[in-house]
């Protein structure tokens, strides 16, 4: 018998890659949008990230690193018809499409939130952890992503007898996937078996249901059901619930802009879901009537400042026994937000402690700190079976900073993305970060 006891959720975050940029790519993604075309700066995002991970491995957490991807993505332009070398490839995408190059250079990879959905073993009919990569079907630049994303978690995830690997859902809007950024699992104990809450925002194959209007639902019941049966869910275990349709019309592109959860905790928006009071009553009957609502109202929070302030795309995390939550800057500077949140501190709720991090480079992209993370429960055996040179320490903080002070610009626009160069920077700095993370061949130029 495995112990359920000593099981841990493991957060594993995207490394930032080097062409990290603002192209502007994501309709319905406020920040994306309103950020497009200045200029960035991957190494400071890199940096960031990496801090936000060290924090976290400091304070007890189990913190792991997923690898960025290859981009410029030369594999992509060549099937969209760029011919010659690699040079010639670049300048001609930059000149005829700089849309399609900007897109086939995003380093979006870095939201590991949307790399997959992970059940843990307590919960699936084989006992295996279950990985699904998501499809992101409902955008170019993220669409592209889904296959090296599942090489990379063989890679982490290799031991068969653990861990279950599926392909991605077929790549139409109708099978539109997002991974676990519309996927929290609630339990009492890690290791024991929970509750998977699958979040959607349309039905594909029924026109007659709510949908919202202004801003594409990117992720649909239909593949929130194809991961449940693929990962051998229990019926009893998993509940479904739709977005409201409204405030993916504000801006929540992914449920995890307006809800998170840990454990038997549930910290959400009173707008988050259709038909809210049903879904809670739902949860907390399936969590055997202990379960814990933070809904916060309208009135204290609006839409439009949760948005703003990515209060919701918070890590909940049991440190020692207490809840922490993890936020963004850009709470601390939105007044609603920040008096709401030191009152749940300083008042009598379950979250006991706040952890501010600048993830500047990221959120001006729509990506907060659970953007950057994926959680993966592992039990003992699980975490022993895992890549251990993925996992966050004092010696892989000091490589991978050195790594990226020596490979990263600290600057990039659009022009820059065809210049062949930083294709060699991003080629060199990935070759040598497969050597730290011991990954082997995870990349298309390194296939033979
Ligand atoms: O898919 N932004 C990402 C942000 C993803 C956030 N993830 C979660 N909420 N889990 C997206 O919209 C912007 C890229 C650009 O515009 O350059 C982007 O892809």
């Amino acid at each position: 018998m495995t112990s359920t006891r000593n099981a841990v959720e493991a957060n594993f975050d995207g490394l930032v890659g080097p062409t990290h940029n603002y192209a502007g790519l994501s309709f319905g993604n406020v920040a994306s949008q309103s950020h497009s075309a200045q200029a960035s700066n991957p190494k400071q995002a890199a940096l960031q990230g990496l801090a936000k991970m060290k924090a976290l491995h400091d304070a007890g957490m189990t913190q792991g690193v997923l690898a960025p991807q290859e981009r410029p993505d030369l594999n992509t332009l060549r099937r969209l018809g760029f011919t010659g070398s690699d040079a010639n490839v670049l300048q001609a995408a930059g000149k005829q499409a700089p849309k399609i190059l900007a897109a086939c250079c995003s380093a979006s990879s870095m939201w590991t939130a949307n790399a997959a959905t992970v059940s843990p073993s307590a919960d699936t009919a084989d006992g295996k952890v279950h990985f699904t990569p998501a499809n992101l079907t409902n955008k170019f630049h993220r669409s592209i992503e889904h296959e090296v994303t599942g090489r990379i978690l063989k890679a982490t995830f290799s031991d068969e007898r653990y861990f279950a690997h599926h392909q991605a859902l077929p790549g139409v809007e109708h099978f539109g996937d997002e991974g676990a950024a519309n996927h929290t699992r609630f339990c009492h104990e890690y290791g024991q078996a929970g509750v998977e809450f699958f979040v959607y925002g349309r039905y594909a194959f029924d026109s007659r249901k709510p949908a919202p209007t202004r801003y594409p639902a990117r992720h649909t019941y239909e593949a929130s059901e194809a991961v449940a049966r693929l990962h051998g869910l229990q019926d009893k275990g998993v509940v479904y619930a739709q977005q409201n349709p409204d405030v993916i019309d504000k801006g929540v592109f992914h449920n995890d802009v307006i809800a998170v959860g840990n454990r038997n905790l549930m910290f959400c928006h009173q707008e988050a879901f259709l038909n809210q009071h049903e879904v809670l009553k739902q949860l907390t009957a399936s969590m055997n009537n202990q379960f814990n609502v933070i809904e916060v109202p309208s009135a204290r929070v609006s839409v439009e400042d949760a948005v703003k302030s990515y209060l919701f795309n918070s890590q909940l995390l049991s440190i020692d026994g207490k809840t922490v939550i993890v936020i963004p800057e850009e709470c601390q500077k939105t007044p609603a937000v920040w008096d709401y949140l030191t009152e749940l501190r300083d008042g009598n709720s379950v979250i006991n402690e706040l952890k501010v991090f600048d993830l500047k480079q990221s959120m001006s992209n729509g990506g907060g700190p659970a953007c950057l993370r994926l959680r993966v429960v592992l039990n003992e055996q699980e975490q022993t079976a895992c890549n251990p040179n993925t996992l966050m320490s004092e010696a892989l903080y000091s490589r991978l900073t050195q790594w990226v002070n020596l490979h990263y610009r600290d600057r990039i626009s659009e022009i820059d993305l065809a210049d062949p160069q930083l294709l060699l920077e991003s080629r060199s700095a990935l070759d040598e970060l497969t050597q730290i993370l011991s990954l082997g061949s995870v990349y298309p130029f390194q296939q033979t």
